[in-house]
């Protein structure tokens, strides 16, 4: 349901779907121009096989407004998928802030935000290895407000003018127009190769983050340094962080490989479904505040985006939260026309002079233009503030607002129009600036190693591990050597054992020297626990989605056991079955599938459970599908609940009784479900890993 608030306030715009009859109203077919149609299955002929005519204007309409139904996808970020929303501010900023949104406890504050792959075109799949949009847009009562975040806190380049080289180099190449949606070819690492800074960055984007679970499960930074401003004028610096209420949690690369076979379209379907359950996610909102002082005494530049302010020693403020439950109406109308801008501020809130968002500044208008086609994209609801808007702008293509009256020019004597307003206006942040104009980068952003490794010695062992394996797939689908061994040497100055890793997993017959480092890399920064997924890990199972796999006469106490037990920890349960029509269980019930063991591969699920009757294991122990669906979940170190029977089934897909594990948990009652419920909430049995994974050695 989109947010009413935004069909209200834009009728007959395209906002809502007026046009679209509620159930069972009747309606008659009409052209664009009102005019009712008669036949909407012919085009007019000459006689029964004649020629079509000219004459057509509705058949020419509708095959006219359908060959123009495309717009330019956007050059990035071109696979997305939109939510409505609510901000609501808990603790106010009024020390360092005039903005209302930051201001205002209690004040709730519609909101639009739209997670994207960057890569990918918008037609390819969700879990490609890569950084997610998590752009957010606030309707405040003082105008739109757009923090347009990543799920990664820093980037790959410092300034702007290296982001078309990058995208380029990323997307695929020119002549050939693959690999699609994926970074592991030559291009890409010939590009990241010749360029340190992004050494950083690379640690973020082979590490687990990158392939996340869901949208759900992803935290959201604002990357940049960015100002507020109070009444006195001062500024401060402000970081923005959003915090997932449900944790974070990302899937495994071999599982990355199978979901998008299974569901290509896994995390959109993941948050419509729990907006749909009654379960629309949750993100804090946080700040790190700082000011000038701390900007000259922290270690590296906070204008410099590969560098994060570690939460150790600037902590995250909490101050509000925001829900996403309102799905859209029409994904065109919405998600696809809805265009965010880094220049989208507030009073109160402004920039700094980090030269990769003074690109962004000018990038993201120009790109409007360019996609939407018009400059009154701020026309379309979607993107229209919900505050009251006054100004002289006029015409243009589709111009939905116009000014009234014969006055559209100010100063002017006729005593009408809106004017500016000193005291309520946005006024920019008045910083003292000197020097001289010049093309440098500044030498306060010169190490490229230091954070880099403080990110790597962050993670746990595990983490570490998909790292050094993610940088071994990824270099392994470069044909160019000399680029695989530049990377390396990059790593040497990174940490030797991730060196080592990788070098090893490639083969290479010696470690290439360390890259020539502009900065000796340091050593001393300390680990940081905020950096790991796994060490924050939820503990919890809400959220999370165990698929359980039924055949006939399975035991019915177990099965209802799970479910219950399962809902009320605020999980979801899918049943998997042989048909999709379900199975009846021991008891007699019919119990219903979600999905047909085909179409149901366990990675889909966090952990499955496997309950069968002991004929039921006979037939599925001869089925593929059913050894992958546990065979995978094994691989992928799931917890795996299981009646006694199907341990049939775990032997014929290769798991030998001396595999079984403590991830797996005997069912023999509806009691056990509570002990394996509790033991899913660590959501992977993480000790397996280095027993399935050949990577390990
Ligand atoms: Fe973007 N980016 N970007 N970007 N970006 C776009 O704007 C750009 C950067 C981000 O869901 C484009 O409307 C430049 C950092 C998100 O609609 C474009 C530079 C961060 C989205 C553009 C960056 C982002 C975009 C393409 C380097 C994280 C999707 C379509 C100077 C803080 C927004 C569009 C949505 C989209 C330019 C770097 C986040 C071309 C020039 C850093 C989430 O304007």
């Amino acid at each position: 349901m989109a947010d009413p608030f935004y069909a209200k306030r834009n009728p007959g715009t395209g906002g809502e779907t007026h046009q679209t009859p509620s159930e069972g109203e009747e309606t008659v077919l009409t052209t664009q121009q009102g005019v009712a149609v008669a036949d909407d299955q012919n085009s007019l002929k000459i006689g029964e096989q004649g020629p079509t005519l000219l004459e057509d204007f509705h058949f020419r309409e509708k095959i006219f407004h359908f060959d123009h139904e495309r717009i330019p996808e956007r050059v990035v970020h071109a696979r997305g998928y939109g939510v409505h929303g609510r901000f609501t501010l808990d603790r106010s900023l009024s020390d360092y802030t005039t903005a209302a949104v930051l201001t205002e406890v209690g004040e709730t504050t519609p909101m639009f935000v739209r997670f994207s792959t960057v890569i990918g075109n918008k037609g390819s799949f969700d879990l490609s290895r890569d950084v997610r949009g998590f752009a957010a847009k606030f309707y405040t009562k003082q105008g739109n407000w757009d923090i347009v975040a990543n799920n990664i806190p820093v980037f790959f380049i410092q300034d702007a003018i290296k982001f078309p080289d990058l995208i380029h180099a990323a997307k695929p190449a020119p002549d050939r127009e693959f690999p699609q949606a994926q970074t592991a070819h030559d291009n890409f690492w010939d590009f990241i190769s010749l360029t340190p800074e992004s050494m950083h960055m690379i640690m973020w984007v082979m590490s687990d983050r990158a392939i996340p679970r869901s949208f759900r499960f992803m935290e959201g930074f604002g990357v940049h340094s960015f100002r507020l401003i109070n009444a006195k004028g001062e500024g401060c610096f402000v970081k923005f962080h959003f915090k997932p209420r449900l944790g974070l949690q990302s899937v495994l690369w071999n599982e990355a490989l199978k979901i998008n076979g299974a569901d290509p379209d896994f995390h959109r379907r993941d948050l419509w479904d729990a907006i749909e359950a009654g379960m629309p996610p949750e993100w804090d909102l946080g700040v790190q505040l700082f000011d000038d002082d701390f900007a000259e005494r922290f270690e590296f530049d906070v204008l410099d985006p590969t560098k994060i302010i570690p939460e150790e020693q600037v902590p995250v403020e909490i101050i509000g939260r925001f829900v996403l439950d309102g799905r859209v109406d029409n994904f065109f109308a919405e998600t696809e026309q809805v265009a965010f801008c880094t220049q989208n501020v507030v009073p109160g809130i402004g920039f700094s002079n980090d030269p990769l968002l003074q690109g962004r500044n000018f990038s993201y208008l120009d790109t409007q233009l360019k996609r939407l086609g018009s400059p009154n994209f701020t026309h379309i609801p979607i993107n229209a503030p919900r505050c009251p808007i006054h100004n002289h702008q006029q015409d243009g293509h589709m111009a939905m607002r116009n000014p009234r009256g014969r006055v559209n020019y100010e100063p002017n004597s006729w005593g009408v129009g809106p004017k500016e307003d000193p005291a309520t206006g946005y006024r920019h942040f008045a910083a003292a600036e000197n020097g001289s104009r010049q093309q440098v980068r500044s030498a306060t952003f010169a190490d490229h190693y230091s954070q880099a490794r403080q990110f790597f010695v962050s993670q746990t062992p595990i983490e570490q591990k998909h790292i050094g394996d993610a940088l071994v797939f990824e270099l392994s689908k470069c044909l160019r050597p000399d680029i695989r061994e530049r990377m390396v040497a990059h790593l040497r100055n990174i940490h030797p054992d991730l060196a080592q890793a990788v070098a090893t997993g490639l083969g290479l017959p010696r470690l290439p020297e360390p890259h020539p480092a502009a900065i000796e890399p340091r050593t001393d920064l300390p680990p940081s626990d905020a950096l790991s997924i796994v060490k924050r890990g939820p503990m919890r199972f809400e959220g999370r989605k165990l698929g359980i796999l039924v055949s006939h006469g399975a035991d019915a106490a177990i099965v209802n056991g799970l479910i219950e037990t399962v809902t009320a920890e605020r999980g979801v349960c899918e049943i998997v079955a042989p048909h999709i029509t379900g199975a009846r269980l021991s008891d007699g019930a019919m119990i219903e599938a979600q999905q047909k063991i085909d179409g149901g591969s366990s990675v889909l699920y966090d952990a499955i459970a496997v309950i069968l009757s002991p004929e039921g294991a006979a037939m599925l122990a001869q089925d593929k599908t059913a050894r992958d669906f546990v065979s995978d979940a094994f691989a992928h170190c799931k917890f795996i609940g299981h009646s006694e029977a199907a341990t049939l089934l775990f032997e014929k897909a290769g798991i030998a009784p001396e595999d079984i594990d403590e991830g797996f948990v005997a069912l023999t009652g509806k009691a056990d479900a509570k002990a394996f419920v509790t033991a899913c909430g660590r959501l992977r049995f993480w000790d397996r890993e280095l027993k399935v994974d050949l990577d390990a050695a």
